[in-house]
């Protein structure tokens, strides 16, 4: 099992769309082991986006992803990194896959909805960014036998 951090970024809780970003995650079968709505303190959001600290569109950002609440996600599951960012899209909205969320539900390039860690290293990272350890809970949901083929050793 993987875990990965999506953020449902500004734009995504003005918009009224934490609900359906939500659910296309639940339906997909990716569990969900933490979540919260939070304002990102500005100090959090510099260490998110440290990567891109020289890039032009950088303070913007920053200043966008600060500027009111956000939904933060830890959502589990096999590959649970890779899929997430599929059901996301590309990075932006103009360019994103119809049936995607990006490509759904967006056409800006700087707001673009939401946020998914992009490696097993990164999701480590912004996870325990994002949440205190007793905030990410161990639970195993009753359908998980439907989900996944349970019956060998491990999910598949
Ligand atoms: P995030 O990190 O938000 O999940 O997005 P991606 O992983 O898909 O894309 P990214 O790290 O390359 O970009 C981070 C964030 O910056 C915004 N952005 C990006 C922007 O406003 N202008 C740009 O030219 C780029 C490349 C959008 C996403």
């Amino acid at each position: 099992m993987e875990r990965t951090l999506i953020i449902l970024k500004p734009d995504a809780v003005q918009r009224g769309l934490i609900g359906e970003i939500i659910t296309r995650f639940e339906k997909k079968g990716l569990q969900i082991a933490g979540m919260k709505l939070m304002v990102i303190p500005q100090s959090v959001a510099e260490t998110h986006y440290a990567p891109h600290k020289e890039k032009p569109f950088y303070p913007g950002l920053v200043r966008f992803m600060t500027s009111g609440p956000v939904v933060v996600l830890a959502l589990q599951g096999v590959n649970a990194i890779t899929i997430a960012r599929n059901l996301m899209g590309a990075t932006f909205g103009s360019k994103a896959a119809p049936g995607t969320i990006r490509g759904d539900y967006g056409v800006s390039n700087a707001y673009n909805l939401i946020h998914g860690s992009d490696s097993p290293e990164a999701a480590e990272k912004e996870l325990y960014l994002f949440f205190k350890k007793e905030e990410l809970l161990d639970w195993t949901p009753t359908i998980q036998s439907w989900v996944y083929d349970m019956t060998g050793a491990k999910p598949e």
